[in-house]
């Protein structure tokens, strides 16, 4: 397949500065009208063919300055259209009608059918599925749109921007007109029409201008969407506080459709939304569903400023819109909920998704310079580490220039396609520094490494640290340049607080903050009082990883006494991690795991600290996942041993704690009153990590299905099905929950989706047969993605023990399911694919069977550019 190149950028020659569609809708043959304004950019000769992106049309007419044009005019291969001889003078319209299917788009790519709704997805490169266009997002366009349609059919007609005429049409037909003031890439147009229920409210923005607003979802739904209509009211009000940005049209429109390739998509004034991020109910959705419904509601908002006001010049800077984007978002809920159990989340998410992105075979920088498939590259890497790399501008900068800084950016660039340097530019000038050796944090990829030493000279009240950085080589990037990696940090003394120092000599250190430029800093520390223990990398500062050889006694300190509180979680999570990976070795070896009494102390006595929040003493206590210690060890993974280490690890804190555990289980329990709140989610969450302890102890499979019996909501129940299927699935109060479960929730797809990836995350050897078994489930359905991602994107993804059977039975179901999929849905065929990502981190034998698989799919004929993108690079 072709490879697209950043350098290879060119402006195109000309441009499209109005954009008239008209859509007569029919599932099986739409009639699509495209009357595009074209201008001859200066300098452009006249008579330059003019070149037009397409994908899957069926021409029907083409005109230029309302005259038909003759077959040797232009001509019309599958992928493009080319006007061979464009009229000289600088502007002409060009009439184009197409004629495409959406209820044979099973790709969900371009104008398809979700449930009878017809509805678009056009980013990246989706627009070229309905009509010829320049369709790259440096083409910003005025749209207007008209859509005509059977009224019984589509009674609701929905576009961009604000609503123009309606009106009726013989044959029961009847249409709308939409218009769209602001000019836009085609990556954010947007059709919705069907027949759909809707909630209704408004909101004033800070100059005074009322916008109405709607969210519309299947009938009988429209209660589910009042917790997605809240976020997106504090969404718009927060944008204002913190960033000053007001809304702009009439209107914001949100639509859930319930076949959707990925979560949401920003489309200007009409967002379309996977429905699992806007329905919701205290029955139907647990609290992580309502925390995802708040996070995506608002980051699509986010985006009516960073990414459509200003968009990209190109895909090269995708993380121009959704780093900025990820970054905005997390601020939003750290604002809304808790900062340090957000920071938390949010560190846990980029150590399970991006870290083994840049630690493996699809490694890329934040912006990448090459790509086959772009599609492929909404990445952790581009999405979460691209927000990590705002939040160090705005470590280095500090709060107000970065502000400033936001500020200049957002009124110079405001109406164009601009580029990471644009953005980068705006901090330097807002700020005065430099950001040159920071700017490698977007070009080079793989995680940077920090090594730290210290030592405490008590005569002398001097503390030294020693600290040296480096970065592992990435495929195609064998030599890195040293990175400016900002750590906070503090010396903690003896009785929890920061030890003062009178100098630093060294490197800059400024404000808490140690700014790391060389290989190797030696930094003195002189008039320190006390022997102090050093905390580094607060709050995760910076995303790295940390060789910091430190007692476990030292742990132990820093876990109950850091003022900070993510590196507290930290302390105790690195405790966990490294006793499972010595247990996992000892098992390895042909012994039993065994673990320090400390850690178990320390687990007590968290459970019972109430100063801290509820939702933090959840996580501290959550061990870390089988997948985290496997990334810990790097390399020749045996995931039974893991498996069992982290069991024997639960067991132990569980059974030194019983009485306390149970104790404080039914301290916690529920009112019956239902809030979503972070408070009252924080105390199911405390709650369901004891009972997962709880569960493996003498009662476990009672307490677990009275659990059960008794919840009052959707969080209670799903996490007791969950604790039951994972840790007593053959004892009949494990069938029980799962059959009490389908009868209830038989009808509700979602809810389905969380029974299907309850028990395709069930570690052991069983679950590639019951993965087998449940794809011929009549509830389950390859054509639907949230189905698919629910069953084998969970099986592939977050089952290391299940997935990675020794006999590589997983694998072969792998390479069958991929390309199963590929057939209707590359994209999500792809994504599916990337589950082998970390192959050659595995023990040998599984490494063997792991390439025969990907071979499998490698070696077959007519693959698409999505899938051989990720499979070759997987293999290489
Ligand atoms: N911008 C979309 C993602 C589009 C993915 C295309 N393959 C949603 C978002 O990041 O907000
Ligand atoms: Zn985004």
């Amino acid at each position: 397949g072709r490879v697209f190149r950043l350098e290879d950028y060119r402006p195109s020659d000309y441009l499209i500065p109005r954009t008239d569609l008209s859509f007569v809708l029919s599932p099986d043959s739409t009639i699509v009208t495209a009357r595009l304004l074209i201008r001859r950019r200066e300098g452009v000769a006249p008579g330059t063919p003019l070149n037009l992106d397409g994908d899957g049309l069926t021409l029907r007419l083409v005109e230029v300055d309302g005259k038909l044009l003759e077959e040797t005019e232009f001509s019309a291969p599958p992928e493009s259209f080319v006007l061979h001889r464009p009229p000289a003078k600088d502007e002409f319209v060009l009439t184009i009608v197409t004629e495409i299917s959406p209820s044979t788009n099973t790709a969900l790519m371009g104008l398809y059918r979700s449930n009878g709704v017809y509805c678009t997805q056009c980013e990246a490169e989706g627009f070229r599925r309905i009509t010829y266009f320049l369709d790259r997002p440096d083409i910003l366009s005025v749209y207007t749109v008209r859509i005509e349609a059977s009224r019984a059919e589509a009674p609701l007609l929905l576009s961009n921007g604000n609503p123009g005429a309606t009106g009726e049409l013989p044959d029961g037909r009847h249409f709308a007109v939409w218009h769209d003031p602001f000019p836009k890439p085609s990556y954010l147009f947007a059709l919705v029409a069907g027949d759909l229920g809707a909630i209704h409210d408004e909101f004033v923005t800070m100059s005074g201008r009322a916008v109405a607003l709607a969210i519309y979802v299947e009938h009988g739904k429209e209660r589910l969407a009042t917790y997605a209509m809240d976020a997106l009211k504090r969404s718009m009000k927060w944008d204002e506080e913190v960033f000053g940005r007001e809304y702009d049209l009439d209107v914001f429109n949100i639509v859930a459709v319930s076949d959707f390739n990925m979560g949401a998509m920003e489309n200007k004034g009409l967002n379309i939304f996977n429905d699992k991020y806007v329905l919701a109910d205290e029955n139907t959705a647990t609290d992580a569903d309502f925390a995802n419904i708040e996070a995506i509601i608002a980051h699509e908002y986010f985006h009516n400023w960073t990414g459509n006001r200003i968009t990209c010049r190109d895909w090269f800077q995708l993380c121009l819109k959704e780093g900025l984007t990820v970054y905005r978002d997390h601020e939003f809920s750290a604002d809304e909920r808790s900062r340090p159990v957000k920071r938390i989340a949010e560190v846990r998410t980029l150590r399970a998704h991006q870290f083994p992105e840049d630690q493996g075979p699809l490694a890329h920088p934040v912006r990448p310079r090459r790509y086959r498939e772009i599609n492929n590259f909404y990445t952790a890497t581009v999405y979460e580490k691209g927000s990590e790399v705002v939040r160090m501008i705005r470590t280095i900068l500090g709060r107000e220039a970065f502000r400033r800084g936001m500020d200049l950016y957002f009124d110079r660039h405001d109406g164009e396609a601009a580029t990471i340097e644009d953005f980068l530019k705006c901090f330097e000038e807002a700020s005065g520094r430099d950001l040159s050796q920071f700017t490698l944090w977007y070009h080079q990829a793989g995680t940077p490494n920090i090594s730290a030493t210290s030592a405490y000279d008590a005569a002398a009240k001097e503390f030294t640290l020693e600290i040296e950085q480096s970065l592992p080589p990435t495929p195609s990037e064998s030599r890195k340049r040293l990175m400016h990696i900002p750590l906070q940090f503090g010396l903690v003394g003896p009785d929890g607080q920061d030890l003062s120092y009178a100098a630093v000599e060294g490197t800059a250190v400024e404000d808490g903050v140690i700014h790391v430029r060389k290989r190797r800093h030696s930094i003195r520390f002189s008039g320190v009082e006390e022997r102090p223990i050093v905390s580094l990398n607060r709050g995760f500062s910076a995303p790295i990883t940390l060789s910091l050889e430190q007692k476990t006694e030292h742990r132990v300190f820093l876990a109950r006494h850091d003022s900070d509180p993510f590196s507290r979680w930290q302390s105790f999570n690195t405790i966990l991690t490294e006793a499972t990976i010595a247990g996992s070795k000892r098992i390895l070896g042909g012994g039993e795991a065994e673990f320090e009494p400390v850690i178990a102390e320390v687990a007590g006595a968290i459970v019972e600290n109430e100063n801290l929040e509820r939702a933090f003493r959840a996580l501290a206590l959550t061990p870390p996942g089988e997948a985290d210690i496997a990334r810990e060890i790097g390399s020749n993974i045996d995931p039974d041993a893991i498996f069992a280490a982290r069991d024997a690890l639960v067991r132990r804190i569980a059974e030194a704690n019983r009485d306390q555990f149970l104790a404080a289980y039914h301290r916690l329990e529920d009112n019956g009153l239902f809030s979503p709140e972070a408070a009252s989610a924080g105390r199911r969450a405390l709650r369901n990590v004891l009972l997962d302890y709880l569960a493996t102890t003498q009662d476990g499979p009672d307490i677990a299905s009275a659990h059960f019996g008794s919840a009052t909501n959707m969080t209670d129940r799903a996490a007791a099905l969950a604790v039951l299927v994972h840790r007593h699935c053959e004892r009949a109060e494990a069938q029980d929950a799962l059959h009490a479960f389908e009868v209830t929730h038989g009808d509700d797809p979602l809810v389905m989706d969380k029974w299907f990836a309850i028990q395709a995350a069930a570690p052991g050897p069983n679950t590639v047969d019951a993965v087998q078994r449940l794809a011929a489930h009549p509830r389950f359905s390859i054509a639907n993605p949230n189905r698919l991602r629910s069953l084998f994107g969970t099986f592939f993804s977050g089952n290391q023990s299940g997935f990675h059977r020794a006999d590589g039975a997983g694998y072969r179901l792998f390479a069958e399911t991929v390309l199963e999929v590929e057939k209707r849905n590359p994209q999500v065929a792809a994504r599916l694919a990337t589950g082998l990502r970390s192959w050659r981190s595995l023990e040998p034998k599984r490494q063997e069977l792991a390439r025969e698989a990907l071979v499998s799919i490698a070696s077959t004929k007519g693959l698409s550019a999505d899938l051989s993108d990720i499979i070759d690079r997987t293999l290489a």
